[in-house]
């Protein structure tokens, strides 16, 4: 390993790390026999300071997109079970299943999850203000957690306590509002650990009347510390890295597009969204329709979130990634692809 140019003693750097994880992950893979193409190969492993004109991405290869698709996970809105409630109100109720899952956050790089449902980000629960949420929680995992939303609701329904053990269940009941983008984890001790391995996701509640029709997004700002020394080695918008690079995000130029963007990222103080070649308007939380700037970073602390909509003018790629630059070298990089 060479030594960082600027310091006397040795030190492995974040991206080295990387690196180590992807030869890891690949030795895992062959160990655990797995298919070809979740291995990685000596050639994969490029440096994104090396990796070639136009391309920043530093995989190569792909992940199990058959697992978990970031691309599928941008517009997968989960209304729940909608009927009438005993009040007139719309019941919308949900199973959330807490259980342990390996992830693969970039070609060959698995990292042992505690997942909702199975996915990192948990599934996108949406409603509309007013409506009553009922969310029939089951514990299938190894430790305790619980749910906890952002928003108002009666503090015995806050997911602080009680703590659901393994087995057990717990159904959280309140009314959505208000409206706007909320994110929701885990909240059992330690919370840094909980939420890291992968506990959280949104809930968009929409105003009464809506917003204006729209091509609608969710992006989970998240990172990832597979060797677990307290620092991230991996960074993304929706866990796989630098999948927006392969798979840019298809919209047409012209057209409204909305964001609905959550930090989540644990040990970083913050994070950032940054857009190219436009501006958006930023709706922060997501709680008034008045737009609060218009801009084209937004940076946020962890469980800040936010409303974007902006307008790709013209057909080509827009290049989206943080303006913490070793975060956008580290993963969190990717394209919308405007469409003529
Ligand atoms: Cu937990």
């Amino acid at each position: 390993m060479e030594p960082e140019p600027d310091s006397g003693k040795k030190s492995l750097t974040r991206r080295d790390v990387l690196k180590l994880g992807l030869a890891a992950g690949a030795a895992a893979a062959a160990a655990a026999g797995r298919p070809l193409h979740d291995r990685v190969t000596a050639a994969q492993l490029v440096p994104p300071a090396h990796s070639g004109h136009g391309d920043f991405s530093g995989t190569v290869g792909d992940v199990d997109l058959s697992r978990f698709d970031p691309t599928e996970f941008l517009t997968a809105f989960d209304w729940g079970q909608e009927s009438a409630g005993p009040d007139g109100r719309t019941l919308r109720e949900w199973e959330v299943v807490a259980v342990d899952r390996e992830i693969e956050i970039a070609p060959g790089v698995f990292f042992p999850a505690w997942t909702y449902n199975g996915q990192v980000p948990g599934p996108t629960f949406r409603c509309v203000e007013g409506d009553r949420l009922r969310f029939r929680f089951f514990n299938r995992s190894s430790h305790p957690h619980t749910i906890h939303f952002h928003g108002f609701h009666p503090p015995s329904m806050d997911g602080v306590e009680p703590l659901v053990q393994p087995g057990e269940e717990f159904i959280y009941e309140f009314t959505a509002r208000p409206f706007g983008v909320h994110p929701y984890h885990c909240h059992v001790m330690s919370l840094k650990k909980h939420i890291h391995k992968g506990l959280y996701g949104t809930l968009i509640i929409d105003p009464p009347g809506g917003r204006p029709p729209a091509r609608e997004l969710v992006m989970v700002m998240n990172a990832f510390d597979p060797n677990f020394d307290g620092e991230n080695e991996v960074y993304a918008v929706n866990t796989v890295a630098f999948h927006y690079m392969k798979h840019p995000v298809q919209v047409r130029a012209g057209e409204l597009v909305r964001v609905y963007l959550v930090n989540i990222t644990e040990f970083d103080l913050v994070n950032s969204f940054h857009l190219h070649a436009g501006m958006f308007r930023l709706y922060r939380t997501g709680t008034s329709l008045d737009f609060f700037e218009w801009t084209d970073t937004v940076t946020m602390g962890q469980g800040e979130r936010a409303v974007l909509e902006f307008i790709l003018e013209e057909p080509g790629r827009y290049m989206f990634h943080a303006h913490q630059s070793e975060f956008a070298e580290l993963g969190w990089t990717g394209f919308f692809e405007a469409l003529a």
